[in-house]
């Protein structure tokens, strides 16, 4: 098991709270203790709050294989009815985590404002996949999964003393961060969206460290960020996992220094984005003064629509977006070409970005739900399981719908409403996550690809895809210019873009 080896010095259920001197970073030390050994040398000691009979002991002495309070599953040792807590329980991702951790025997409790319901209505489209009510989805879980989870309608952002209360009540063993909202085109709308997005994203997470502190310090927050955050740099330098490695430098002026341990530059692609930028900072800092631990998530454009939890009833399904403001590219494809619209590549079609599927997502998730950080560490993960470029996904689209769905699917080259590099070098580093938390991907490309097309070749699904059809083709652009996009070219899946035959005759000629 990936975390046999863990002591409770990972474990959140470590009572440190003035047994360890954590006088550099503002915590109480008036109950400071230490064993000190014959030698004179001292040993950091704690408390369990799990097992009280313990009494004071060497929080390095236990593993997780010998502690009595982890047991074995498929994703390593997990704390017995571990408390996870998942802000923005109602959300595409947040409701699926939800159900996959409650299965696998966690005790789970969930917020949420709905807000990401009301900007999808604002914008006048609406989840193609239908979902039901908060209450409604409860009562389901509870009848088809057995499991029960513990809901409360809170808004991180505005009703911070609800949240506090909530998060005493139940002490969360771990907080799972998804309460923000996703999408880089609605960022961009107008200054008004831009403004809300940061506030919402930005405050909120910040709201939420100090709760942490305050609350829960021992408990692990895995909040989600972006692989938006590095951008494409044209320079091709890897994209490393957050930090320098150690034996990284920098060279300027016959001069040498390491790089190792410090943060990556930024370069984020979108006001959305920045406002990721932001939450990586706020959190290293929070982890800085106050020993929080923390997991950054740099997740990959996610993808899919299955887990075995959420295909079990149709009151289960998680919601899916495909409007220009809310869907993700390969969602949207799918969509697409369920109805019969040519794919929509914007610009080249040469931007390569990381993606993850659903199912892959979640077992990430839990991976890092059972190996929780060390106090004071803050790490991150670079969450994807590939990476292709755009045009790649579309002809794997229209090659799955062609072969599986009988589907003649065309792509089509649109104006680009975003500001970025449409051809550019990328080399994602996304080891961490295999190599030091055991995640082996499990889905295709084309097999959730496929499992897209069964669902929303579904007679209902595809009229509402229909029915939203003019909220596809992009209106919002970075310039802050208003209107639709306009078609560059239509092409046959497999043949060669106009800009290729450009490319090729120059380099003939
Ligand atoms: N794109 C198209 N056609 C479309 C939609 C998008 O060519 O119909 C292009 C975009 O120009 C972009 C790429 O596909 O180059 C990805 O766009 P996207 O809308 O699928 O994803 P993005 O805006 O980057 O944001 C999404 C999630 C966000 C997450 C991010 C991960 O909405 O929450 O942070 O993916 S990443 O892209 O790695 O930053």
């Amino acid at each position: 098991m990936h975390n046999s080896n863990c002591t409770c010095w990972n474990c959140p259920a470590i009572d440190l709270a003035g047994k360890v001197d954590f006088r550099a970073c503002g915590q109480s030390a008036e109950k400071f203790e230490k064993n000190i050994d014959e030698d004179g040398s001292s040993q950091v000691m704690a408390e369990c709050k799990r097992r009280p009979e313990l009494g004071l002991f060497d929080p390095m002495a236990i593993t997780f294989e010998q502690c009595s309070e982890w047991r074995e599953t498929p994703y390593g040792y997990l704390l017995k009815d571990m408390r996870v807590m998942i802000l923005g329980i109602d959300g595409y991702l947040g409701w699926t985590l939800a159900l996959w951790l409650a299965k696998l025997g966690c005790k789970v409790s969930g917020v949420d404002n709905y807000s990401r319901r009301d900007w999808v209505k604002e914008r006048g489209a609406h989840t193609v996949v239908p979902i039901a009510r908060m209450s409604e989805r409860l009562h389901a879980a509870k009848e088809v999964l057995g499991i029960e989870i513990n809901f409360r309608q809170i808004d991180i952002l505005n009703e911070r003393g609800r949240l506090k209360e909530f998060i005493d009540e139940v002490k969360p063993e771990v907080i799972v961060h998804y309460g923000e909202c996703p999408s880089a085109p609605y960022s961009m709308i107008d200054v008004d969206h831009a403004i809300a997005v940061q506030r919402n994203n930005v405050l909120g997470t910040l709201g939420v460290l100090f709760i942490m502190r305050d609350v829960v310090p021992e408990s692990s927050l895995i909040k989600l960020g972006t692989m938006g955050e590095y951008g494409t740099p044209l320079t091709g330098r890897p994209l490393f996992e957050g930090m320098f490695p150690a034996d990284a430098v920098l060279k300027w002026d016959n001069r040498e220094w390491s790089l190792g341990g410090e943060l990556t530059p930024r370069d984020p692609v979108s006001f959305y984005h920045v406002s990721k930028v932001q939450d990586t900072y706020n959190t290293v800092e929070a982890c800085k003064y106050w020993w929080l631990r923390s997991y950054d998530v740099m997740q990959g454009v996610i993808y899919g629509v299955h887990t075995d939890q959420v295909s079990r009833d149709p009151r289960l399904r998680t919601r899916l977006d495909i409007d220009e403001w809310f869907g993700t590219v390969i969602n949207r494809f799918v969509a697409q070409a369920v109805i019969g619209l040519p794919l929509t590549l914007y610009g080249a079609g040469e931007q390569i970005r990381g993606f993850i599927p659903l199912e892959d997502a979640m077992q990430c998730m839990t991976r890092l739900i059972a190996f929780p950080p060390e106090p004071g560490q803050y790490a991150v993960v670079n969450q994807m399981s590939g990476y292709y470029s755009l045009r790649e996904l579309a002809e794997t689209v229209a090659r799955v719908g062609k072969d599986g769905f009988n589907l003649a699917v065309k792509i089509q080259r649109l104006e680009n409403p975003r500001v970025e590099s449409e051809r550019h070098p990328f080399e994602p580093i996304y080891e961490n996550l295999s190599k030091r938390y055991g995640f082996k991907p499990k889905v295709t490309l084309e097999g959730e690809i496929y499992r897209m097309f069964e669902l929303l070749m579904q007679p209902e699904i595809k009229r509402r895809i229909e029915e939203k059809k003019h909220h596809i083709i992009p209106k919002t652009w970075w310039s802050g210019e208003k209107r639709q996009v306009e078609t560059i070219e239509v092409l046959e899946p497999g043949s060669q873009m106009k800009m290729e035959e450009e490319k090729s005759v120059a380099h003939r000629g």
